[in-house]
């Protein structure tokens, strides 16, 4: 694969929402500045992302999905990862393994982010059906990248501001048995540290946890978590190890909330991504990273 193609491709399905700086709007960006080349399978388009812009458009796209999975296996594409997002039903979910069935070979990244809600809530267009299609879906990952309240719904568990690392490990092995050989989950508090949030993250592959820390900054600007999965994404095509990738998506995050939160502008429009483009092409000096021990704390 590869041998004559100049960068690497990933095949991102996930929507196109017009104003507010989230999934596609964000994903291309992000990976053609980080050198990789963005086919995009678009589930839905939308007017504004859904959460805090009431009377938003949105046009369902599953059927269209189809034709671009039978009109891309005609022109026998090859991708070196396949990334799936936001989906505008839950028959998407389907039609995206279907896709991951075609395209992924042996070394093909496979990135689900099982993007379902937030702060203990389905987002307004997610339901039960489609917690039921992300189950299914994840089977067929290498990598998933849910929010805590995303690995709840996949888990059938509730979620609660005081879990300890003990019980988010077994999340993190539960959501592996799932499937996925990697499970990132994102946006944790830290019990040890009330002003910072975690990602925490288990690899199957060698049995071993990792865990980013970082400053909480008061402000839930949307569309964080498909920046974070796209630089993980960009940075594992790069040759990056998955806890180096971690750090990256963490500081990038970081910086791109810190040079939003100086203004005074809406949350909603998401962070001022064109400002902070250019930090992915930076050296990654100060790794944040930890290797947690598998002890019984
Ligand atoms: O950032 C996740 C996301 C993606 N796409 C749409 C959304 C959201 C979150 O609200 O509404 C359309």
């Amino acid at each position: 694969m590869n041998r004559n193609r100049p960068v690497k491709r990933v095949a991102a399905i996930n929507d196109l929402s017009g104003f507010g700086r989230s999934s596609l709007a964000v994903t291309i960006p992000i990976l053609s500045t980080m050198g990789i080349q963005v086919c995009s399978v678009p589930t839905a388009v939308l007017s504004t992302h859904t959460g805090d812009f009431p009377g938003y458009s949105f046009i369902d796209l599953t059927d269209s999905m189809e034709k671009f999975l039978v009109h891309w296996q005609q022109l026998e594409l090859e991708f070196e990862a396949i990334y799936s997002g936001f989906l505008g039903s839950p028959r998407q979910g389907e039609i995206v393994s279907r896709f991951i069935e075609s395209f992924a070979r042996k070394d093909t990244l496979v990135v689900v982010d099982p993007v379902m809600g937030d702060d203990g809530k389905l987002y307004a267009t997610m339901d039960q059906q489609m917690v039921q299609a992300m189950k299914e879906l994840i089977k067929k990952a290498n990598v998933i990248t849910p929010n805590i309240t995303e690995a709840a719904l996949l888990l059938d568990e509730e979620f609660h501001t005081a879990m300890t690392e003990k019980e988010l490990r077994s999340w993190l092995i539960r959501l592996a048995d799932m499937g996925p050989d990697v499970v990132i989950i994102t946006g944790i508090p830290d019990p040890k540290q009330e002003k910072n949030t975690m990602v925490l993250a288990y690899n199957r592959t060698d049995n071993r946890f990792w865990k980013v820390s970082c400053v909480y900054i008061p402000a839930n600007f949307p569309g964080t978590g498909d920046i974070f999965t796209s630089v993980i994404v960009g940075s594992l095509l790069q040759g990056d190890s998955l806890p180096v990738a971690i750090d990256r998506g963490v500081q990038f995050i970081t910086v791109a909330i810190r040079a939003s939160y100086g203004f005074n502008y809406p949350l909603r429009e998401g962070v001022i991504l064109e400002r902070v483009l250019a930090n992915l092409n930076m050296p990654v000096i100060a790794n944040t990273y930890d290797l947690l021990d598998i002890d019984d704390k």
